[in-house]
C-alpha cells in the first residue's frame, strides 16, 4: 500500500520570545493545498506508527519500551483508492526527547503547513484505554492536545482508544472509555465541540473505519477549509511564541509543577542531608572526646608507670649508695681490725724489743 519513502520534517527553533518561525525552512515539502492530510497524534507507544502501517509500509513501529518515531514523518497512504498523507507525529513522554522539543516540532510543522495553505483534513488522536490515571502522562497529553486543537471545527478529529486486546476486564475498560467521554478532565470538552470517540480495537479494519469517518466528515465541510488548530492561529495570526500559546502554557505549567516537585524533593533531601551531617558531626565530636579521654588516660597511666619506675630507680640508687657506704664502712672496719690485730699480735708476741731490754 505504501507509496515511496516517508518524508522527515526538519526541526527548527520556535521556543523563543521573539516569534521567529517565519524565518525557518518550510517543513511540508511536496504536499500541497489539494492534498488530504491527516495527522496521527498521541503519547509514545499508543500505536500511532502501527495505525499508519496498516496503510503505508514506510511507518516504523517501535517495540514496547523504546520510542521509535523520534521525528515527525509524512507517509503517503492509500485508502479507498485515494491517496492521502498520514503524518506520524513524535509522541510526548518520549524516552529520548523532552516534551518541549516535541511540542516545538509539531507546532513548527503545523505552522509551516498553515503558511503553505496545507490544511489538515483531520486528526486521529490515539489513547491507550488503560491510561486514564490522574497525574499520569496520558492525562497531561490529553490537556496538551485539547489546547493544541482549541474548539473550532473539530468534527473531523477522532479520539480513538487502543490496546483493547490487553485489558483483562472488558467492562472496566468500557467504564474507562465512558469516563474519557464524559469527564471534563479528559475528552468531554472536545466531544462537545464535535470530536468523535471511536475504538482502534480491530487492526486494519477499525483503522480504516476511523480514516473513512474523517474523510466523510471532511467532505461535509462545504468550504473544504479543513481544520485550523488553535495553535496555528495563535502562532500565525496572533504572532505568539510557542510558550505563549495555550498548549505552550499547559507545558509550562506542567514544567513548573515538576520544578516545584523537584524543589520540594531537593529541600527534603537537603534537610535529611543536614540532619545526617549534624548526626555525623556529633558522632565525630563524641569520638574526638572519647579519643581525648583515652589519650589522657593513657598519659596518666604512662606517668604513673614512669613514677613507679622512677621511685624504683631511686630506691635502687639509695640501696647502691647504702651498699657503697656499707662497703666503705666494712673496708674501714677491716683496716682498723687489721691494725688492731697487728697491734695485738705485736703486744702478745714473746719478743721483747732489744732496746726495751737494754733500758730495763
Ligand atoms: N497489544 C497491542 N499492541 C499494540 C497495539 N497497537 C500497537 N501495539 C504495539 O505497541 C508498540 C508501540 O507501537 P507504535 O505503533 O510504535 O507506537 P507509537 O509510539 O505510538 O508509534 C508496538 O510494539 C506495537 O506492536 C494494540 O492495539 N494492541
Ligand atoms: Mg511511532
Amino acid at each position: 500500500m505504501g507509496q515511496g519513502p516517508s518524508k522527515q520534517a526538519p526541526a527548527n527553533s520556535l521556543w523563543s520570545t521573539e516569534n521567529d518561525v517565519s524565518s525557518s525552512e518550510p517543513a511540508v515539502p511536496d504536499i500541497g493545498p489539494e492534498d488530504t492530510v491527516i495527522a496521527v497524534m498521541g503519547l509514545t507507544g499508543v500505536g500511532k506508527s502501527t495505525f499508519i502501517s496498516y496503510f503505508s509500509d514506510t511507518a516504523i513501529v517501535g517495540d514496547d519500551l523504546e520510542s521509535c518515531t523520534s521525528t515527525l514523518s509524512i507517509h503517503p497512504a492509500t485508502i479507498s483508492d485515494r491517496t492521502i498523507y498520514l503524518i506520524d507525529t513524535p509522541g510526548f513522554d518520549d524516552t529520548n526527547r523532552t516534551d518541549t522539543d516535541i511540542l516545538k516540532e509539531i507546532a513548527l510543522w503545523l505552522h509551516h503547513s498553515y503558511d503553505a495553505s496545507v490544511k489538515l483534513a483531520g486528526i486521529v488522536y490515539l489513547h491507550r484505554i488503560q491510561d486514564n490515571r490522574v497525574g499520569g502522562s496520558g492525562v497531561k497529553n490529553i490537556h496538551l492536545f485539547r489546547e493544541l486543537c482549541g474548539t473550532d471545527r473539530l468534527s473531523s478529529v477522532v479520539l480513538a482508544t487502543t490496546m483493547w486486546d490487553t485489558v483483562p476486564d472488558q467492562s472496566k475498560a468500557e467504564e474507562r472509555e465512558a469516563e474519557l467521554k464524559t469527564s471534563p478532565d479528559f475528552w468531554a470538552g472536545l466531544v462537545e465541540h464535535g470530536c468523535s470517540v471511536l475504538r482502534q480495537d480491530d487492526g486494519a479494519a477499525s483503522a480504516t473505519k476511523i480514516l473513512e469517518h474523517i474523510i466523510t466528515q471532511s467532505s461535509l465541510d462545504s468550504k473544504q477549509e479543513g481544520i485550523t488548530l488553535q495553535i496555528q492561529e495563535e502562532i500565525a495570526e496572533e504572532g505568539k511564541a510557542l510558550h505563549e500559546t495555550s498548549a505552550g502554557e499547559v507545558l509550562k505549567a506542567s514544567l513548573e509543577e515538576q520544578q516545584r516537585l523537584y524543589e520540594a524533593k531537593t529541600a527534603l533531601l537537603e534537610e535529611q542531608l543536614s540532619k545526617i551531617a549534624s548526626e555525623l558531626a556529633s558522632l565525630q565530636d563524641a569520638q574526638a572526646t572519647r579519643d581525648e579521654q583515652v589519650r589522657q588516660e593513657r598519659e596518666r597511666e604512662h606517668r604513673a608507670v614512669e613514677k613507679r619506675e622512677m621511685s624504683r630507680e631511686e630506691e635502687i640508687i639509695a640501696f647502691k649508695r647504702e651498699l657503697d657506704r656499707l662497703r666503705e664502712d666494712l673496708h674501714c672496719t677491716r683496716v682498723k681490725q687489721e691494725k688492731t690485730e697487728a697491734e695485738y699480735r705485736e703486744l702478745t708476741s714473746n719478743r721483747w724489743p732489744w732496746n726495751w731490754c737494754i733500758v730495763m
